[in-house]
């Protein structure tokens, strides 16, 4: 089974769309392994973000991602990171399609709800800079095998 990172926004908190973000990965069968509300630091932000480092966009995402708190999550199961990714849809909001997450909710490129891990290396290493090993948890869910042959 592999994991991702995903979050909600600043911009998803401040809407009321926590529920129903977490909502809609519970309810596909994603396993919930990690779960926490923060706010990031400017230090924590820059390091998540550093592959765009220097990219005209950079210093307003950082201002973006760090302007509230977010809520982090670390999703178990079956091709994790890419199923996250095609429930959030496209970068971009208006080019995502509709019914994902972006899709669904969001309008600007920079204000797109939801973070999600775009690699398993991405994943491994996002997972690493939010959350703290002990805050990662290891259970069974009875209903897994109603959700997985
Ligand atoms: P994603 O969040 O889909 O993985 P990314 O890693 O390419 O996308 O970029 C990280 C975030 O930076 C993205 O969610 C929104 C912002 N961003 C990306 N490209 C942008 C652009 N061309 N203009 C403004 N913001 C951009
Ligand atoms: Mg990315």
């Amino acid at each position: 089974m592999e994991r991702t990172y995903v979050m909600v926004k600043p911009d998803g908190v401040q809407r009321n769309l926590i529920g129903e973000i977490i909502f809609r990965f519970e309810k596909k069968g994603l396993k919930i392994v990690g779960l926490k509300m923060m706010q990031i630091s400017r230090e924590l932000a820059e390091r998540h973000y550093g592959e765009h480092r220097g990219k005209p966009f950079f210093e307003p995402l950082v201002e973006y991602i760090t302007s509230g708190p977010v809520v982090a999550m670390a999703l178990e199961g079956k091709d994790a990171v890419s199923t996250a990714r095609e429930m959030m849809g496209a970068t971009n909001p208006l080019k995502a399609a509709q019914g994902t997450i972006r899709g669904t909710f969001g309008m600007d490129i920079g204000r797109n709800v939801v973070h999600g891990s775009d690699s398993t290396e991405s994943a491994a290493r996002e997972l690493g800079l939010f959350f703290a090993p002990g805050e990662l948890v290891e259970y069974k869910r009875e209903l897994d095998s109603w959700i997985y042959e």
